[in-house]
């Protein structure tokens, strides 16, 4: 006699046969996709192949360890996951290892602090409001609490990184560890400069390629992968996998990544996260990568001299990468106003500071754009000329209502042409 509570059938029931409420708000968040233009750079839309693998079976499945050293039984299926999701991003990246369990970008970088530093100890890293990110010394993240930082910032002149601060500051502190990565620095990082100033004072030189992964991998921006000690990266920014991080570099590092991540930070790895991590490596992998690499930044480009052209202040002229970063004081609009006047039109896009900004973090003086989402919806240059149309005409309107509304019509309108997930809109 079996137990039926809860039964086969109730268990087998669709989330909308069960549970209208989620249901519902989960449509609502993917019309809100569907018709409005995603510009926040570290944000993509997944592919169905990568939703399916993160919504398997897989998430049911404790696999605390390494592939063939498990600390539970029943391993054998996701061991050969994870086998295949390192052996696809290795060749992806020519990578020595690979780590994929990292729960998140954060999580990523905390491993190599783990690995590598004592609490207390010295390490460099871009000052977050010059375009670094929180985890690269914040005050109030783990890594401006626990260790001492020493941040390097961009030249005022011309807003790059100062290659020669970056190397007195390391000769004066000798830090432990240098990080080069960015979330809202447009241009090429220089790392081979990193390199040698690590080699100089011998620290570990990090790579956090989170905003640039997706580049890298097609082809469009310089790989750190020959320089760096160790590459961190999140999935689903550029790169378009999974919410989630990972680590690569150097064998010779590959112990003391793995121990750091389990069962120093973490325990189980979430298997159906990884699954989605080799579909994105497999995507990745391909040719139309490498073209959808390149669209991204010609896509960028095309957006960044669109603003100029209309007379927008771009950070530091232009953009190398998927991002640009729009200093709104020439039209005395603050990030703060800029970000909610384009959510209204439905242009979804981030308030952030730009270097040497006399604004607070809560009210800033630009606002950061980014084309991975847009270019994955497969928008090209002549629709980043509509899209440099659609902001300025906001950005320099944020009283005129029936403009707005005109803009956010035009918006739509845009939107509705180049379908994203119009096969999950079914109610
Ligand atoms: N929060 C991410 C970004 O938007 O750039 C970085 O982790």
């Amino acid at each position: 006699m079996s137990v039926t509570t809860p039964s086969y059938e109730a268990r087998s029931k669709s989330l909308k046969e069960f549970d209208p409420e989620v249901f519902d708000l989960i449509q609502k968040e993917t019309e809100r996709q569907e018709y409005g233009l995603e510009m926040i750079p570290s944000e993509n839309f997944v592919s169905e192949a990568v939703l399916q693998a993160m919504g398997s079976t897989l998430t049911n499945k404790y696999a605390e360890g390494q592939p063939g050293k498990r600390y539970y039984g029943g391993c054998h299926v996701v061991d050969d996951v994870e086998n295949l999701a390192s052996a696809r991003v290795c060749e992806l990246f020519g990578a020595e290892f690979a780590n994929l369990q990292p729960h998140s970008g954060v999580q990523a970088n905390q491993a190599v602090f783990e690995a590598f530093l004592k609490p207390g100890d010295t390490f460099m890293g871009l000052r977050l409001d010059q375009g670094g990110h929180l985890s690269h010394g914040s005050p109030v993240n783990f890594s401006g609490m626990h260790y001492k930082v020493v941040a390097y910032g961009v030249r005022e002149s011309d807003n790059l990184i100062d290659p020669d601060q970056v190397r007195s500051l390391a000769k004066e502190h000798k830090p432990k560890l240098i990080i080069a990565g960015a979330s809202a620095y447009s241009r090429q990082i220089d790392w081979k400069l990193f390199r040698e100033v690590a080699d100089e004072i011998g620290a570990i030189f990090m790579a956090d390629i989170a905003h640039y992964s997706g580049l890298v991998a097609g082809g469009s921006y310089e790989s750190p992968i020959p320089y760096a000690d160790i590459v961190t990266t999140t999935t689903h920014k550029t790169l378009r996998g999974p919410r989630s991080g990972m680590v690569m570099g150097k064998e010779k590092h590959r112990k003391a990544i793995n121990k750091a991540i389990f069962p120093g930070l973490q325990g189980g790895p979430h298997m159906h996260t990884i699954a989605a991590k080799a579909v994105m490596a497999k995507e990745a992998l391909t040719t139309d990568f490498k073209t959808y690499a390149a669209a991204i930044v010609a896509n960028a480009k095309a957006l960044s001299e669109g603003l100029v052209k209309r007379g927008l202040k771009i950070v530091s002229g232009g953009t190398d990468s998927h991002l640009l970063l729009v200093d709104l004081r020439p039209i005395g609009v603050s990030g703060k106003i800029g970000e909610a006047v384009l959510d209204k039109v439905g242009i979804t896009v981030n308030k952030n500071t730009v270097p040497f900004d006399p604004q607070p973090p809560s009210i800033c003086s630009g606002v950061r754009l980014g084309t991975p989402a847009v270019t994955t919806r497969g928008m090209g240059v002549a629709e980043m000329s509509l899209v440099a149309d659609f902001i300025f005409e906001a950005l320099t309107n944020v009283e005129n209502e029936s403009k707005l509304k005109s803009v956010a019509d035009n918006v739509r309108e845009l939107s509705k042409k180049f379908p994203l997930y119009r096969h999950r809109l079914v109610r």
